[in-house]
């Protein structure tokens, strides 16, 4: 039996991110389960690598409830973040690069010096170098933003662009920071790093669990997005975003 065409498929969802417009769901009509999905996703980041942007990390998507009911999947799901979508802290964005742009405020790992696959991360403090609060830009290639589990991963979980804020030692707890979602000044979303698996240190664990089944190792210097504390919010022209969470400080960007 012939399976799902991946590179085609990679190449619709690439063709939608280039040029800003949605495409329909593409998994019930092509078969696509998520092992597949997955290589669908390395082949649509290949495609931006093959243009010169650089692999710069992982992120993870639907780590909380929230978010799993606001797009009802309730999987965990990870994603590859390269240079180009990365916004420098108090950066600018423009919504007309995306299709419907949201925002999530989100806890960012500096990796260091990581185990090898299979192994538990163990000693955390020795596997991340650093933490930093982070804004996370999602943007589903799909209408409506509305997607299958198989459609979202293949999708690269929605990756589109992230700002991270400063970097500080990792303190010792980690697991129940307040966190806030600012638009221009007001309260959009409050939240705990507790909805982040419990604890966004466990996310790390699954990372490198998930990706590890696909045979991608996470490496020392790559950034960690460990996902978001609360649901996404839209993001519109003009807006100026601040994602703050406890104890680390803010990571912000404006929107044209
Ligand atoms: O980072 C995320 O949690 C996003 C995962 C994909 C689902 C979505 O687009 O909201
Ligand atoms: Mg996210």
């Amino acid at each position: 039996m012939i399976g799902p065409d991946v590179a085609g498929i990679a190449e619709k969802l690439g063709a939608a991110a280039d040029s800003a417009t949605a495409i329909p769901q593409l998994a019930a009509e092509t078969g696509l389960d998520v092992d597949t999905a997955y290589a669908v996703q390395e082949a649509l980041v290949r495609r931006r690598l093959d243009r010169g942007e650089r692999l710069v990390g992982l992120k993870m998507g639907l780590t909380s409830k929230a978010k799993m009911a606001q797009v009802g999947v309730d999987e965990v799901i990870w994603g590859r973040l390269t240079d180009v979508m990365r916004v420098p802290d108090g950066g600018t964005v423009d919504t007309a690069d995306f299709i419907h742009p949201r925002v999530e405020p989100e806890v960012a790992f500096l990796l260091d010096r990581l185990p090898d696959p299979g192994e538990p991360v163990g000693s955390f403090t020795r596997a991340v170098r650093a933490v930093a609060p982070a804004i996370e830009l999602i943007d589903s290639r799909y209408a409506n933003f509305t997607f299958s589990l198989p459609d979202v991963v293949a999708d690269n979980t929605s990756a589109a662009a992230f700002a991270i804020g400063p970097w500080s030692p990792v303190p010792d707890g980690l697991d129940n920071l307040g966190v806030l979602l600012e638009i221009d000044g007001r309260v959009a979303q409050v939240g705990s790093t507790a909805a982040i698996l419990g604890d966004p240190r466990r996310a790390l664990d699954e990372g490198l669990r998930l990706a590890g089944r696909h045979g991608v190792r996470l490496r020392r210097g790559w950034v960690f997005l460990a996902g978001a504390a609360t649901a996404a919010v839209p993001l519109r022209p003009g807006a100026h975003v601040r994602a703050t969470v406890e104890k680390l400080g803010s990571a912000s960007l404006k929107a044209i």
